[in-house]
């Protein structure tokens, strides 16, 4: 018969704890990283500090969930990632279907959150309005009344997965619902009882369903981006606050925050912009004399180009090349399509000879929004928004796991310049 989530996991989870406690008895001394100077003012780029097992990036190779490789898994669904990231197995048939029920029957949106939305201010950012939202459903944790009702340690994975089904099962419908409330495109749109999340979610936006085609790029987006292991802004602010026992809604919440940033997940608003200002400028599909220019333009004026760099990859984003394989299929006349094209063929090279960004090459930013725009979401200040529902997998099952395995509260050291213009000298 097929397990649930739950029941996977609690087969799982005494495995994992003895290897976890075992790796520490026995080489807890090991070194694996070390510091530099750099290090500690940059972002502390590259210093191996702490562990995620859900994805690993491989600078020259990309994604890998679980490790497969992001390529092989983009025909699947969302909700078979959120799986595989947690369990590191794909479910069966059985087990996605019965794990697609649970999601639904999590799946109510108390009343209250759509007051806390229309309250707001009519120029609130969408993301905004999605963090706000995430956060006031922490009156539902039950990880939090559970807290407080004294469970055992070896019980917080059980109530943390419990709010992880709840954020996980609302999202979708609270995020459709910011862009009905944010650009008024009429009632909101009740969940429905059958189809899978990402059909939902482009049902209760409400875009042209294209003959299953606009689903099917949401699928894909949403796979995409559900994970990018542990040391990125919004992974690791919510593992930060979930390591202080934040229940899952102020963990995620956090993270989105993070994810709003320019540098992180707003880049594919900021992306498509760029592409448009490129073909109103040039009155259409830009040629490529044109982009370098434009390219130009924009370093010389002090700004980045966005959709291109990484702090980790040090080539094309897989996930840029699952989407322009997408657009290629079924977008290949499109304009804006084309100019993301073209813009490809252009900025690495305007980048290297900037020299610059260590990273020349396209990031999942730099294609995505076009495909949207083409499926009829124009407002690309609400592109974050679908980013934040796919992440949210990633960092609601690296909370999961970490309740799970007992993972200590976050607290690095910080030195202070005093300290180390001291160390140079020495
Ligand atoms: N255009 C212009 N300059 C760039 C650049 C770009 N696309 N990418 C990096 N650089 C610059 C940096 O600003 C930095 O300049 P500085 O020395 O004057 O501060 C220099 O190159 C070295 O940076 P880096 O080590 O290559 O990158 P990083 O790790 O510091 O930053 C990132 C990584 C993504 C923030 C950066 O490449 C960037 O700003 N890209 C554009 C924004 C973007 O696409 N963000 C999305 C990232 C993916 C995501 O999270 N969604």
């Amino acid at each position: 018969m097929a397990k649930t989530l739950k029941e996977k996991l609690a087969d799982l989870i005494p495995k994992l704890r003895e290897e976890r406690v075992s790796l520490v008895k026995q080489h807890g001394d090991v070194v694996i990283s070390q510091v530099s100077v750099a290090q500690a003012i940059g972002g502390m780029r590259g210093v191996k500090g702490m562990v995620c097992d859900t994805s690993v990036v491989e600078p020259d190779k990309g994604l890998f969930i679980r490790g497969i490789p992001i390529m092989e898994l983009r025909e699947k669904l969302p909700e078979e990632i959120f799986w595989l990231l947690l369990t590191g197995e794909l479910p069966s048939a059985d087990e996605l279907t019965l794990f697609q029920k649970e999601l639904k029957e999590h799946g109510e949106v108390p009343k209250y959150i759509w007051k806390v939305l229309k309250s707001m201010p009519k120029t609130s950012h969408p993301m905004a309005m999605l963090d706000t939202a995430i956060l006031a459903m922490e009156n539902e944790s039950v990880f939090r009344q559970r807290y407080d009702e004294g469970m055992k340690k070896t019980e917080y994975w059980e109530p943390a997965l419990e709010d992880a089904m709840r954020v996980m099962g609302t999202i979708h419908t609270i995020a459709a619902g910011v862009y009905r409330i944010k650009y008024k495109k009429g009632e909101l749109i009740e969940p429905s009882k059958k189809l899978d999340w990402s059909a939902d979610y482009v049902r209760m936006l409400g875009l042209p369903p294209k003959k299953g085609e606009t689903a099917k790029m949401m699928r894909l987006y949403l796979t995409l981006h559900s994970d990018h292991e542990g040391g990125n802004v919004s992974a690791n602010t919510c593992h930060t606050v979930g390591s202080a026992l934040s229940d899952p809604f102020y963990a995620v919440s956090a993270g989105l925050n993070g994810l709003a940033g320019p540098l992180h997940g707003l880049a594919n608003q900021e992306c498509l912009n760029w592409v448009l200002e490129t073909m109103d400028k040039f009155g259409g599909v830009p040629s490529e004399e044109d982009i370098r220019g434009y390219a130009w333009e924009t370093l010389n004026s002090g700004k980045v180009i966005p959709g291109y760099g990484h702090a980790v990859l040090r080539v094309t984003d897989p996930r840029y090349d699952a989407f322009r394989a997408f657009g290629k299929q079924y977008l290949a006349k499109d304009p804006v399509f084309q100019t993301v094209d073209r813009v490809f063929t252009v900025v690495p090279d305007v980048l290297k000879e900037h020299g610059k960004a260590k990273n020349p090459w396209p990031n999942v930013d730099a294609g995505s929004g076009a495909i949207l725009f083409h499926y009829g979401l124009k407002e690309f200040e609400y592109y974050t928004i679908l980013f934040s529902v796919s992440r949210s997998m990633g960092m609601l099952s690296q909370l999961v796991l970490n309740r799970a395995l007992g993972t200590a509260i976050t607290r690095p050291k910080s030195v202070s310049t005093t300290w180390l213009v001291g160390q140079v000298k020495q």
